[in-house]
């Protein structure tokens, strides 16, 4: 099928600079939501990444009628049942700073070492094509939260999630190598595939 462009249905800014760079050598235009000029909000009511990437994907396609990707993330920390998981954007309300927000899941796991501070960001990104098929992709990148705010790049959850393997906070990490390790890297680069199959498709 032919693909001339794609809508990523997002607000945040910190995503999109993620997939802009990942999907720039798909040879489509790829625009945010702001770029198409529309203005739509879905009601994130799902109980997994999953369904909400489903739920937002396809209400903004129905809208606009063109091919719409849509990411759901968040932070998932073993010790505290996995929380914030999917309320990750409105943990502690969409408004509370993400410096208070990042002190409060450190105070949270005040008294626990090493492994017992085990977290991950998850991804789960959702095509919704405008004849009813749907794709979808996940990807994950493991870490642990560390004990204070590090790095200026990256957003949200990036200046408390620590990356023991690598040394260093993924707020810390450059767009270029984020995108290497990341969650959404990973979800993005199965995403892009599967675009590219349904590009090979004949009409
Ligand atoms: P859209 O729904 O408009 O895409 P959002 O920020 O509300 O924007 P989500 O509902 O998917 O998006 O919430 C994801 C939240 O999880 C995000 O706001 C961050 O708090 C956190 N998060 C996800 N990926 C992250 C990353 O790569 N680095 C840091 N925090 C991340």
């Amino acid at each position: 099928m032919k693909i001339e462009k794609i809508i990523f249905a997002t607000g945040n800014e910190g995503k999109m600079r993620e997939v802009r760079m990942i999907l720039s050598d798909l040879g489509v235009e790829v625009l945010s939501l702001k770029e198409a000029g529309i203005e739509a909000h879905a009601e994130e009511n799902g109980k997994t990444f999953e369904e909400n990437a489903v739920i937002k994907a396809s209400e903004i396609m129905r809208q606009c009628g063109e091919i719409v990707l849509a990411d759901d993330s968040g932070l998932e920390v073993d010790a505290l049942n996995k929380e914030p998981g999917i309320y990750s954007a409105r943990y502690m309300g969409y408004d509370t700073s993400y410096h208070v927000k990042n002190q409060n899941l450190i105070d949270r796991l005040e008294g626990k070492k090493g492994s017992e501070r085990s977290a991950r960001f998850v991804c789960a990104i959702a095509a919704a094509l405008p004849d009813g098929r749907i794709r979808t992709t996940r990807g994950t990148m493991e870490g642990e939260i560390g004990y204070e705010e590090r790095g200026e790049n990256g957003f949200g959850y990036d200046p408390i999630f620590y990356l023991p393997e690598y040394g260093c906070y993924s707020g810390e990490l450059s767009l270029e190598v984020k995108n290497e390790l990341s969650h959404r890297g990973k979800a993005l680069r199965l995403m892009k595939e599967e675009l590219r199959k349904l590009k090979e498709e004949r009409q």
